[in-house]
């Protein structure tokens, strides 16, 4: 119950616990508090509106948070993230940056062969706390694989108007995926309903649960990277599990109807 619980409220992060932009952090990226609540799904409202996709990442000021050389970002979770064994891939928290994929067919969107990406960020490390005390690092490259993606019903990578079916930002991609040379269209098939990101697993840390993460440039020339926003992964019971619940469902509505 106390996953459900959990889950019950947001599963974006909640809080800044503290912020340093560092050196060579984009000055126009200056708001902590842009790392909290749902990710974007739409950017540049007012400038260059458009639908969030891979080749159109979130870029709006009011967005994302820039952090430089030898800055760091501490955020917290209100609901614990747990390493849940339910979590799709073993991933349990998502971290949405700004990177997206370089499009050489412009407007098409396609992935080049080599995957590469414009935007990404310096490469941080990133820690886990359960209390903000006691930490342990993760293997995340943030601010890269996978780019964001807003709608699941898009067509056209740089589309002005919002899609009307939402991905969902608390299911990771498949981290063995590989999209190099995809169309839009293969890519938003691949993401298979969700909404991008990179994907983390809790497993090794030591933590079953965690409510804070930091995210520290260790850079000694300036170079940042930019945190858009963190979600908690939602659990998918085992097919399995479903049945035995319905199971339960039955039951107990037929109890109802005896008593
Ligand atoms: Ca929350
Ligand atoms: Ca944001
Ligand atoms: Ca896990």
């Amino acid at each position: 119950m106390a996953a459900c619980a959990a889950h019950a409220a947001d599963p974006w992060a909640d809080r800044v616990v503290s912020h340093a932009s560092g050196a060579g952090a984009v000055p126009s990226y200056s708001d902590p508090l842009t790392a909290l609540g749902m990710p974007e799904r739409f950017t540049g409202e007012g400038v260059f509106p458009g639908a969030v996709t891979p080749f159109n990442p979130a870029w709006g000021g009011d967005e994302l948070v820039s952090v430089g050389a030898g800055g760091h970002l501490i955020v917290a979770f209100d609901e614990p993230v747990v390493d849940d064994p339910a979590n799709p891939y073993g991933l349990d928290l998502i971290v949405f940056g700004n990177a997206g994929f370089i499009d050489d067919f412009y407007p098409d969107g396609t992935v080049r062969p080599d995957g590469m990406l414009f935007g990404e960020g310096q490469l941080p490390l990133v820690e886990v706390s359960p209390d903000g005390v006691a930490w342990a690092p993760v293997t995340a490259r943030i601010d890269a694989l996978f780019p964001s993606l807003g709608y699941r019903d898009l067509t056209d990578p740089y589309s002005t108007s919002p899609g009307s079916v939402v991905s969902d930002f608390t299911k990771p991609v498949n981290p063995a995926l590989n999209l190099a040379g995809m169309t839009f269209a293969q890519l938003v098939a691949a993401y298979d309903g969700s909404g991008g990101g990179t994907g983390i697993d809790l497993a090794g840390t030591g933590f079953w649960a965690i409510s804070y993460v930091r995210f520290t440039n260790v850079s000694t020339s300036p170079a940042a990277f930019e945190v858009e926003a963190l979600a908690d992964v939602s659990a998918v019971p085992a097919p399995g599990t479903v049945g035995l619940l319905a199971l339960v469902g039955v039951c107990a509505s037929r109890r109802r109807r005896e008593l």
